[in-house]
């Protein structure tokens, strides 16, 4: 297959789509899911630049992992307050209209969203690749980012208390780093070594941001997979009146 890029993305999911690989007996949505697993593999994000129905995303998402959680991130007054109501601590939320900066989501491998509905003006979801964290930070650095720890939530769903245990923000498995990075959520340990290696990881992320920043704006019906290991996401202020929604997915694989 040639080189995975966005553009690669729309015709290689026209010929998922197409007669080509219903003849030859591939269903869409399997086609479609190892093209992703791929995707994700290379380039650690895929954008399915073509719409495909809810159906689908959701046959799609089986195919490539299990459903850990499912939301729907929209400007929601009410949600919003019901959930900085039973929050132990402040932090943005995906229902309020401010913007979120650059982090990865608790528990989840992948995390996927589907575009019910976009924003009139923008609404990109914005990403940053850190799998060349190894070649910026030197070991003993990387050893100082694997002792930071962060708040790590769960709740049953927005009405009840959340729960929360502690989770390193680098881990290494199978000769990749893991990333799990918010910094409201970073709790310790409070050291001069710590303070100094996040002053430069918060560098990393903004030179990374000037330099390599990733914008994907859905359009309707379009999803995004991303392992949420390797990319940080983030996104910009949106209206309080804006129409965007995007159900979004938890996946473990
Ligand atoms: O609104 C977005 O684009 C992303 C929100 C977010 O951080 C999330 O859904 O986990
Ligand atoms: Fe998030």
């Amino acid at each position: 297959m040639a080189e995975v890029t966005g553009i690669t993305v729309a015709s290689e999911t026209a010929s998922v789509h197409g007669p080509r690989l219903r003849d030859a007996g591939v269903t869409p949505c399997r086609g479609l899911a190892d093209w992703i697993a791929r995707a994700l593999d290379v380039q650690g994000y895929a954008h399915v630049e073509s719409p495909v129905p809810f159906e689908d995303y959701e046959s799609v998402a089986r195919l490539i992992g299990t459903i850990i959680l499912r939301s729907d991130v929209q400007i929601d007054v009410d949600r919003d307050q019901m959930l900085r109501q039973t929050r132990t601590i402040e932090r943005p939320s995906i229902y309020s209209a401010g913007p979120l900066g650059f982090h990865t989501d608790p528990h989840a491998d992948l995390v996927c969203w589907y575009c019910v509905e976009q924003d009139e003006i923008d609404g990109s979801v914005l990403l940053l690749d850190t799998s060349d964290i190894g070649g910026h930070f030197s070991a003993a650095e990387l050893a100082v980012l694997g002792m930071v720890q962060l708040k790590s939530f769960t709740r049953d769903s927005d009405s009840t208390l959340e729960q929360y245990t502690f989770a390193p923000m680098l881990t290494h498995r199978d000769g990749k780093y893991r990333m799990f990075y918010a910094p409201w959520l970073i709790c310790g340990p409070d050291t001069d070594e710590s303070r100094s290696v996040l002053e430069k990881f918060r560098d990393y992320v903004r030179d990374k941001e000037a330099t390599q920043l990733i914008t994907l704006r859905l359009k309707k019906s379009e999803c995004l997979f991303v392992d949420n290991h390797r990319m940080l996401h983030g996104r910009g202020s949106i209206a309080f009146d804006s129409k965007r929604r995007l159900a979004r997915f938890y996946l473990t694989r």
